[in-house]
């Protein structure tokens, strides 16, 4: 041995979200929620009177403050980053404006369209993201690890097809069924783009990185197999081979309605699955097996009724992440491993943020030991 402090055989210091994504024992299961910081907060809402969200997304400070406001008032296992899956399309030639949703400059349709699109370097055309994560390690306590994210390849080109937002994405659709090559070279370089923006944060300090496929349920199974599946593991295998100090990250992979297809899911090789209230999360693990963690479920529409209903429905999301594990106790709602509690998709700004403090604490005591 040397004067180096030995490396302890118990993992237990590690915080307790990144025991979960690797799918080691916890005390009691890791929360956090999607879309933490944000419109239901009063601050955050203070703050955006005085900047606009893309300036807060471009200045480190601003974003590093943002995203630590529901750390500190909610108590969550885990920061996301204060950014948006839109933050690197002006680096490819796209400007974007939120009203607050996001309008595109120009939309991306001809072969022209995607031979204009640059595939920058993260740090080139995002280094404020980089700076916000390093700020950001600096004031985070040790147990609240930091998750880095980015929109998956698919999601993204719907953005930059439909010029913004879509109900029907049609314009998704003709490229994918009439022009199907044109929309892999799309593709290729959102994923060129994506995978050195995440695999910047890695090496910037993200200690987790989170992927969000939000729009691949608008695909059947076999066209989400040849659109989307692997330009996600692309990406997530560019960021998951960063080399840091603390190993790998564990990688997250959030896809929207995803209970078609979860199997899929399962396939674009995450440590993590995010899954949402439309499955139960006992039938999510059967089908998921038991080499991946399981983040959810819960609707974020409980949130919206009164604190009884929320105890009730946390305490249901966690007895189903019990249901299947062997020797659980029938009907006990104690920390499953690899689960992480989440809502299926991110939180209404309707929500009371009293609502959102009791979720955190009633998932804290309900899966603590004895604590149902
Ligand atoms: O006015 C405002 O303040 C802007 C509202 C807002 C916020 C707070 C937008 C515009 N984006 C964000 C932040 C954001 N977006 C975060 C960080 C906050 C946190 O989680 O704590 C993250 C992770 C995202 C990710 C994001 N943006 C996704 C994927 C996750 C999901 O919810 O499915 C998607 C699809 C977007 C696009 C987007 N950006 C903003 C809006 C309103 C939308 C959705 C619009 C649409 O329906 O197309």
């Amino acid at each position: 041995m040397t004067g180096l402090p030995a490396a302890s055989p118990s993992v237990s210091h590690e915080p307790l979200f990144l025991r979960a994504c690797r799918r080691q024992p916890v005390e009691r299961t890791p929360v956090w929620i999607m879309r933490q910081a944000g419109r239901y907060l009063p601050e955050y809402r203070a703050l955006r009177e005085e900047h606009d969200f893309l300036t807060a997304c471009r200045t480190p400070e601003l974003a590093c403050e943002i995203t630590l406001q529901p750390v500190k008032r909610l108590g969550v296992d885990a920061a996301i980053l204060f950014s948006d899956i839109l933050v690197p399309l002006p680096g490819m030639g796209v400007e974007v404006a939120f009203e607050p949703a996001p309008v595109l400059e120009r939309s991306i349709r001809s072969a022209e369209d995607v031979a204009g699109l640059r595939t920058p370097e993260a740090a080139e055309a995002t280094g404020f993201v980089l700076e916000a994560i390093g700020l950001l390690r600096r004031e985070l306590p040790e147990q609240v690890p930091l998750i880095g994210f980015a929109g998956a390849p698919f999601t993204v080109a719907t953005y930059l097809i439909e010029g913004g937002g879509s109900r029907s994405f049609a314009a998704t659709k003709e490229m994918l069924f009439a022009a199907p090559d044109l929309a892999h070279e799309l593709l290729g370089k959102c994923t060129v783009t994506l995978a050195s923006y995440l695999a910047e944060q890695v090496a910037a300090g993200a200690q987790a990185v989170m992927l969000f496929d939000t729009w691949a349920g608008m695909l059947g199974p076999r066209d989400y197999e040849e659109f989307a599946r692997p330009y996600a593991w692309r990406v997530l295998n560019a960021a998951s081979q960063v080399a840091s100090l603390e190993g790998a990250p564990p990688t997250l992979y959030y896809a929207g309605e995803s209970a078609g297809y979860l199997e899929l899911c399962a396939a674009v090789g995450a440590d993590v699955v995010g899954v949402d209230w439309r499955i139960g999360l006992d039938e999510a693990r059967r089908r998921l097996g038991d080499t991946v963690a399981v983040q959810g479920n819960l609707d974020p529409g409980v949130l919206l009724g009164p604190r009884e209903r929320i105890r009730e429905r946390v305490a249901a999301v966690l007895r189903e992440a019990r249901a299947l594990e062997l020797g659980g106790e029938p009907g006990s709602t104690a920390a499953a491993p690899g689960h992480i509690f989440n809502l299926g998709h991110g939180i209404l700004p309707a929500t009371p943020p009293e609502h959102a403090e009791a979720l955190v604490a009633f998932v804290r005591e309900l899966s603590s030991p004895g604590g149902a």
